[in-house]
């Protein structure tokens, strides 16, 4: 059985996503594509030459006959409601991160798919499908390193669009710390703190960057993220463990090393799409593979609810530089243990 997608957001991951389900994944094509601008949704479809509508509206795609599962790559502030138009026709979907750009956006999901009693969303956390992360995370498992007791992480994008804006750090950025460190190290946050350095010339004059995240988590670890989104050189996604007995190193990818002009140099990448491109193919083909199903596998949406509210209580600690903002999650679902 081919799984017909329907993808809501033609911009620069609904269309990469678009292209691997195309010509690298197997078990789907794309049926539907919308865009609020159509001249996008329609230069997609002429693109990767899909044989696909393009429909007005989020909504029509998912009520289209010819959409068996729903692809939301649309920006933040839309996600919640595309998410819970394709639970209510009983549609699988795959929503990028993040889930909800609130806790109580991604609460609203929770109780709708709680009440159906069966997983359909899978969040767009790709990180836990890293082969990186998965190997140190099996070496924290393996407790060569005894109890984890501090992270130390970078979150550095080359530069941003003028659009973005510091609340962003969080909601589109750090999203993804708060998402894989949980994961990595089976805890919860307790608390979060922001502290600012110096600014860089090379921000928007409404951006602070870089910033400092401060977490602790229920065990007891510390946790520092460092989120520098105009730091010029790379994209570079740095993550020490440092435990008992040990430090373990998230591996950086793999670059060939040159010796060249009285210099010992590798290549950094520079774009998202290039260090996490084989984490997006394993992830959507989880997601084929699951919606093929009629259910969700992966990243949940109680995920998605515990990453909104640890990034509702970074943006408050935002607005109070320094002060510590408790982080209280709500009662975890049984369809969710
Ligand atoms: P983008 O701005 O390039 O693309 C978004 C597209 O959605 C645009 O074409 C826009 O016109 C369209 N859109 C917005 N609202 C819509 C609506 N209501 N209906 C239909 N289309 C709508 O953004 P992007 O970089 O592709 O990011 C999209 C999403 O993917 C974001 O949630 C972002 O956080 C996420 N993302 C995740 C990663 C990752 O590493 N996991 C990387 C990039 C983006
Ligand atoms: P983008 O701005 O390139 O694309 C967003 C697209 O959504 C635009 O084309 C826009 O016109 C469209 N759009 C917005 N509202 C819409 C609506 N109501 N209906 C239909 N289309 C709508 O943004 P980008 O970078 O592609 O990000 C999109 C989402 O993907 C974001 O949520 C972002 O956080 C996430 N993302 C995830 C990444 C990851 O690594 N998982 C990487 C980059 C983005
Ligand atoms: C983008 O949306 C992503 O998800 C990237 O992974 C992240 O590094 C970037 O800061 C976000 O804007």
């Amino acid at each position: 059985m081919t799984l017909n997608i329907g993808v809501i957001g033609t911009g620069a991951i609904g269309r990469d996503h678009i292209r691997r389900i195309t010509n690298t994944l197997s078990g789907a094509r794309v049926t539907a594509v919308t865009d609020v601008q159509p001249k996008a949704a329609e230069e997609t479809i002429a693109t990767y030459g899909l044989d696909a509508r393009a429909l007005a509206t989020g909504q029509e795609v998912i009520a289209s006959r010819d959409v068996d599962a729903v692809l939301v790559t649309s920006w933040g502030p839309t996600h919640e409601e595309f998410v819970l138009a394709s639970l209510a026709a009983g549609k699988p979907v795959f929503c990028e991160k993040p889930l909800a750009t609130t806790a109580q956006g991604a609460l609203n999901i929770v109780k709708a798919e709680t009440a159906l009693n069966h997983r359909l969303v899978q969040v767009g956390f790709m990180r836990r499908y890293d082969a990186g992360y998965r190997a140190l995370k099996s070496v924290i498992d393996s407790g060569q390193i005894g109890a984890p007791l501090i992270v130390h992480c970078a979150h550095r994008n080359p530069d941003v669009p003028e659009r973005y804006t510091t609340d962003m750090a969080i909601n589109d950025t750090v999203i993804h710390e708060l998402d894989v460190l949980r994961w990595l190290l089976d805890d919860d946050y307790v608390s979060a703190q922001v502290v600012y350095p110096r600014r860089s010339r090379h921000a928007f004059a409404h951006l602070a960057d870089p910033q400092i995240v401060l977490l602790e988590t229920a065990k007891g670890a510390r946790i520092d993220v460092e989120v520098f989104v105009n730091c010029q050189y790379g994209y570079d996604i740095q993550c020490e463990v440092v435990g008992e007995a040990g430090t373990a190193r998230l591996p950086e990818p793999m670059a060939v090393p040159l010796r060249v002009g009285a210099q010992r140099v590798s290549a950094i990448l520079t774009d998202w799409k290039e260090r996490f491109i084989a984490s997006y193919d394993v992830e959507l083909q989880d997601f084929i593979d699951a919606a093929s199903e009629g259910t969700a596998a992966g990243p949940s949406s109680w995920d998605g609810l515990a990453a909104a509210v640890s990034a509702d209580a970074c943006v408050a600690a935002q607005g109070k530089p320094g002060a510590i903002v408790p982080i209280t999650l709500p009662e975890r679902p049984a369809l969710y243990v």
